[in-house]
């Protein structure tokens, strides 16, 4: 898998891909991932990238060529652009696991104010948005979806890192996890823990589960409408 992480912060966007995981991963060749120089497809002494909205108003807003003269260059016949957004469609597991079996994502970093809605309208196939609240750099918010789709990727995590049976693969939140010591001042790990018993822990684990699920995330516990249903 190739994912191009398409931004005026590429160095930003270059400390977290390479490092941790995610630069393992990149290192082992199981998946390409880049930060890629918008400014490449600038014009101008200044390499502009954005200009004054037409309407007036404060701030700044992305302008199109740049966008349109990098996508030009970089897709393929297989590739899907994403854009960042907080316009975007809610950005769930679902969604992780869907871009995951993509061959080509090219992410669109929005800032400022905004992009050009032509952008949207013409140049991206969807939008996306981490969640209820404005970023100042959608570098961040690209990278947040680049660590869940990568992730999933088969040889990116070992298996110490499992990606299965964790909180969302199941629906519901997940259950709480302990490790040693026993006590830690007068905090106890739950007895049935040390049993040895695994029928009683996994029976335990499950209703921690749907006990913290109705308790904080209710919504994941009635059917939810759907959202992710993404243009073709
Ligand atoms: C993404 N939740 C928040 C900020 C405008 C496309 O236009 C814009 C993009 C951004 C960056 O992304 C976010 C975001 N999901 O702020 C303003």
């Amino acid at each position: 898998m190739k994912i191009q992480i398409l931004t005026i912060f590429p160095e930003f966007c270059e400390a977290v891909l390479g490092s941790s995981i995610l630069g393992r991963a990149r290192k082992s060749g199981v998946v390409q991932a880049d930060a890629v120089d918008l400014r490449q497809w600038a014009s101008g002494k200044h390499r502009t990238t954005d200009d004054a909205p037409y309407g007036g108003g404060p701030g700044m807003v992305m302008k199109i060529e740049p966008i349109h003269n990098a996508l030009a260059e970089l897709k393929t016949s297989t590739t899907r652009v994403v854009m960042m957004s907080p316009q975007g469609r809610p950005f769930t597991q679902k969604t992780a696991e869907r871009l995951a079996g993509e061959e080509h994502l090219i992410f669109v970093c929005g800032h400022y104010e905004g992009v050009d809605q032509r952008v949207a309208d013409h140049l991206v196939d969807e939008e996306i948005s981490i969640g209820d609240y404005v970023l100042t750099n959608g570098a961040l918010a690209a990278l947040v979806v680049t660590d869940a789709v990568m992730r999933l990727l088969p040889g990116v995590l070992g298996h110490e890192e499992s990606a299965l049976g964790e909180s969302f693969s199941t629906g519901k939140l997940d259950h709480p996890h302990y490790t040693r010591p026993e006590v830690f001042q007068d905090w106890r790990v739950p007895e049935v823990l040390l049993s040895g018993d695994h029928g009683a822990i996994a029976r335990w684990r499950a209703a921690e589960a749907e006990r913290l699920t109705r308790e904080r995330r209710p919504d994941l516990l009635d059917v939810p409408p759907s959202t992710e249903k993404p243009p073709v």
